[in-house]
């Protein structure tokens, strides 16, 4: 594994962490993850204005946007069966680049179609924010802006490609960051065009029995 890059503090990058074979296997576990779980369009609190990226989940909590708030919960909002397993080959991810024995909660699978988006915005719905989120990106690139833990601090831009993971703790966890577009035809992985981002979470404080040996 090589070293990764540091784009603000706290968020480190993988370009090409997970080999095509690797992406390709995650993608046809997806396939039945999502068979079960299907994609829903989150609505933004109050206004019920839809996301234009559809979501699901798989691990034992996922996150859901409905017109009465933002929550985690363990069951699938349209079909209300508990979320399916996180696929193993998430948490040996997990195990090697976050840096925690906790186990991650919530897997949030993200779908962008070609010109969907997501604006800047913070992710304070958990209730751990020492724990890392990891970022694993599949399909067509994307360009992925972060800045600091303002709205107005400055902000850079990376290109997420198929394979690439991201590693958000410290100063990064609670960073502005967002999707500002997709870039077209830039994968063969999926049968679509578009792309597919898996964030791990932690979202409960972790007890002290699941740190010990
Ligand atoms: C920085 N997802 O699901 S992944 C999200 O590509 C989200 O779908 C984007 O923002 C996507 O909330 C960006 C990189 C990422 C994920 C979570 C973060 C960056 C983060 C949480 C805190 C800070
Ligand atoms: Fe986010």
């Amino acid at each position: 594994m090589s070293a990764p890059v540091e784009i603000v503090p706290g968020c480190l990058y993988w370009p090409g962490w997970l080999d095509r074979a690797g992406q390709e296997a995650l993608a046809e576990e997806l396939r039945e993850v999502l068979a079960r779980a299907p994609l829903f369009t989150p609505r933004m609190p109050k206004t019920g204005q839809p996301f234009s990226v559809r979501m699901s989940n798989c691990g034992p909590l996922g996150w859901v946007s409905d017109t009465t708030g933002y929550r985690y919960q363990p069951t699938h909002p349209e079909t209300g069966e508990p979320w399916p397993a996180m696929p193993a080959r998430l948490l040996v991810a997990w195990d090697a680049l976050a840096g925690t024995a906790l186990r991650p909660e919530a897997c949030l699978i993200n779908w962008y179609a070609p010109g969907a988006r997501m604006g800047l915005h913070q992710d304070r719905d958990e209730e751990e924010f020492s724990a890392p989120v990891l970022s694993l990106s599949l399909g067509d690139s994307a360009v992925f802006r972060i800045g600091g833990t303002t709205r107005r601090a400055p902000t850079r831009s990376v290109r997420l490609a198929s394979g690439d993971v991201l590693v958000l703790s410290g100063p990064a966890r609670l960073a502005f960051h967002g999707i500002d577009r997709i870039l077209p035809d830039s994968s063969t992985l999926l049968r679509q065009p578009g792309r597919i981002n898996l964030t791990l979470r932690r979202v409960r404080p972790g007890a002290s029995s699941e740190i010990l040996p």
